[in-house]
């Protein structure tokens, strides 16, 4: 663990005045000396933590990267609006928090329709890109669960500048109505998949929404140049306003023509396993990503009985969640009972 006087406090106030976020000589000064590199602390995992809501899917997340044997650790991005209490529950299970400012766009230059409020926080992943202590950082969301060693996206060839993510799932299943009009199955880069384990294609002349990543996984190399240049792109880019998916447009906006897509089975978006047949493999898939709301811990446990054997199960994904959580409780009734209190205050058995 980083004890207190380690923690790195970077940038800027919450709302950031535009020549603030820039990582020029006097910022840098806040940032602490480089950490000791060893092999296991030159790569990790890290997620964000902003609200004690979120806290059962990180313990969730941490608990499958360890239970598949995962060779580095996750380490969650804390803010200060993060209550002492959930940074405890942290502390005890041995999860390395790392302190970071709170990341948005200026006042008033970007807004979010009540539908879509849970997204406020996520300009904050953004973060991730001045971790520079790390080689190497592969960003997962805190709705995510591991189901399979990924170890090997610390090893995947990437220059520098760029990042690796899996592409967004264009096909809007739900029909919601304030999604982008061009997001339809046809425009959908999954739906061209011959084969289940090939990866989609970002062709120049493609619809626009090949150009998409989801941002539940993504793999870069941190460092200040590039940080800087992702914050000042936040505040310059008249695109800004368009961005219905915080971080994850901007990112692509950033990006563009400077990722590489991954496999779809490093972000296993859930509904891809009904609308994406030809894809979806449940004995391939590396991390599940309980995209949209509706979070397992909102719905509660699966009601359905376990399907037969051969039989295709419906409620498998969520089951994957529950297995974990209920290893993650156990382990919190004989080691924090406190700690286990505030955890099941969000999750609806
Ligand atoms: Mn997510």
């Amino acid at each position: 663990m980083l004890s207190v006087s380690e923690e790195v406090h970077v940038g800027c106030a919450s709302r950031p005045a535009p020549n603030a976020v820039v990582l020029d000589e006097a910022t840098s000064n806040l940032l602490s000396a480089p950490l000791p590199a060893t092999s296991t602390m030159e790569r990790a995992y890290v997620t964000l933590l902003t609200r004690e809501s979120y806290l059962a899917g990180v313990l969730v997340l941490e608990q499958g990267l360890r239970a598949v044997g995962s060779k580095y650790p996750l380490v969650v991005m804390v803010t200060p609006a993060l209550p002492p209490a959930a940074r405890a529950v942290l502390a005890k299970r041995g999860i390395r928090a790392r302190e970071v400012e709170g990341l948005y766009p200026e006042d008033g230059k970007h807004t979010l329709p009540a539908h879509d409020a849970r997204f406020a926080d996520t300009w904050t992943k953004l973060r991730v890109f001045e971790l520079n202590e790390y080689k190497r950082v592969v960003l997962l969301d805190a709705d995510m669960v591991v189901v399979k060693n990924m170890d090997d996206l610390f090893q995947i060839d990437l220059p520098a500048d760029q990042i690796a993510a899996a592409h967004a799932c264009a096909c809007n299943p739900r029909k919601i109505p304030h999604y982008p009009a061009d997001w339809i199955p046809a425009n959908c880069a999954y739906t061209a998949l011959q084969h289940p384990l090939d990866t989609p294609a970002i062709p120049t002349n493609g619809p626009r929404p090949y150009s998409l990543l989801n941002s539940g996984t993504v793999v870069l190399n941190p460092s200040r140049p590039l940080a800087s240049s992702v914050y000042q792109f936040l505040l310059t880019t008249p695109r800004l306003s368009e961005f219905k998916f915080p971080d994850q447009d901007l990112l692509a906006a950033f990006f563009d023509g400077r990722w590489r897509s991954l496999p779809w089975y490093y972000n296993g978006l859930r509904t891809l396993r009904t609308i994406h047949k030809n894809a979806w493999r449940d004995e391939q898939v590396r991390c599940v990503h309980y995209i949209l709301p509706q979070k397992p811990w909102d719905v509660g446990r699966p009601k359905s009985a376990k399907a037969a054997e051969g039989e295709e199960d419906p409620q498998l994904l969520e089951r994957w969640w529950w297995t974990y959580y209920d290893e993650v409780m156990k382990e919190l009734e004989e080691k924090d009972p406190t700690g286990r209190e505030l955890v099941a205050k969000y999750v609806i058995e």
